[in-house]
């Protein structure tokens, strides 16, 4: 079995290759719950939505969250109200917002919820949240800190970051269904997709029970680089390592990773990295990593879990 943690974007794109080429028993993916807020009285979770719709093949391309075809007549009738329009909720979307916060106000785990509405979107995969209780990521900037949402939407992620904290996570509980994965032997590898590092990866390495169970792990753990020829492909990633001070390259996030990591996937654009990255005591394999459509996150999966086999037979021996 493989176990994907995913955080936006990178993350969705690369669990759609995984779940082209392994069935519903092979592959769970772990979504990042940090970036969860509550909004207009609803808890948006959009990193499980942006899983789950770009598995549903639903989700808007061009932007990479939210829904295709969508249209929005509530943001237009909220915005003549006075009500705040910065954070934009489709019509559509918003079914998944009032749906998902009906449940968790009746007590529903938020990992029930998200198999339930998961299911009515067609998706036979599992999508497990990190955390059933709320983990909130918090940027610590000048001046203080402000929530992810704001940070990363209402001030288009201008600020200079000094930091991040997990709010909520050295309490968070792993969902039955991800602890039931990790206690029962079968996990073969764990794949960190190609998200980033500070803000969609750390919030799950932070959650207690799967950092322990990947400290202790029986199975290799490898990622692949969202950083390519010095760019982050989507997102604020680079423009983070660098106010943090860490070099924007593959073998920064490599470093970065530590002995969390046994093996890189890095672009074919970094191959001359393979070495240096070798050098530090990591196994390196080189790919196409830009998935710009399914047949490249397939064949990207397939390059991932061909890598994971061949890790998992050198730990064997
Ligand atoms: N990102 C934006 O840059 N602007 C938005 O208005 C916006 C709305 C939104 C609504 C639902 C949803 O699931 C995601 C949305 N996002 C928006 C993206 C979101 O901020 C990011 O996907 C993650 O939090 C970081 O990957």
């Amino acid at each position: 079995m493989i176990v994907a943690l995913a955080g936006g974007v990178g993350g969705a794109r690369l669990a759609v290759g995984l779940a082209q080429v392994l069935s519903p028993r092979q592959l769970a993916v772990v979504v990042n719950t940090g970036d969860d807020f509550e909004h207009h009285g609803l808890t948006v979770c959009p990193d499980i939505d942006t899983v789950a719709y770009t598995l549903a093949g639903l989700n808007n391309p061009r932007t990479g969250w939210g829904r295709v075809d969508e249209t929005w007549n509530f943001m237009q009738a909220l915005g003549a109200l006075g009500g705040e329009t910065w954070f934009q909720l489709g019509d559509r979307d918003l079914a998944m917002h009032v749906l998902r916060t009906q449940a968790l106000r009746s007590g529903m785990p938020l990992s029930q919820i998200t198999r339930q509405l998961s299911r009515r979107l067609g998706l036979r995969h599992s999508l497990i949240p990190m955390s059933d209780t709320p983990v909130r990521t918090r940027v610590r900037v000048a001046g203080g800190e402000l929530d992810f949402q704001d940070y990363f939407v209402r001030q288009r992620c201008k600020p200079r970051v000094h930091g991040f904290r997990f709010a909520g996570a050295a309490r968070a509980q792993v969902p039955a269904p991800l602890a039931e994965i990790m206690t029962n032997g079968r996990v073969d590898a764990v794949v960190i997709c190609p998200s980033n590092p500070y803000v969609s990866v750390a919030p799950i390495l932070a959650v207690p029970a799967i950092r322990r169970w990947l400290r202790e792990r029986t199975f290799p753990v490898v990622a692949v680089s969202p950083i390519v020829a010095g760019a982050a492909i989507k997102g604020p990633a680079a423009k983070m390592m660098r106010e943090l001070g860490a070099p924007v390259s593959c073998e920064g996030i490599a470093s970065h990773y530590g002995r969390r990591v046994d093996g890189w996937v890095i672009d074919r654009a970094d191959a001359p990295a393979e070495a240096r990255i070798a050098a530090s005591g990591r196994a390196v394999a080189v790919a196409d990593t830009l998935m710009t459509d399914v047949a490249a996150s397939k064949a990207l999966a397939l390059d991932v879990l061909r890598f994971a086999r061949a890790l998992a037979k050198s730990r064997a021996r």
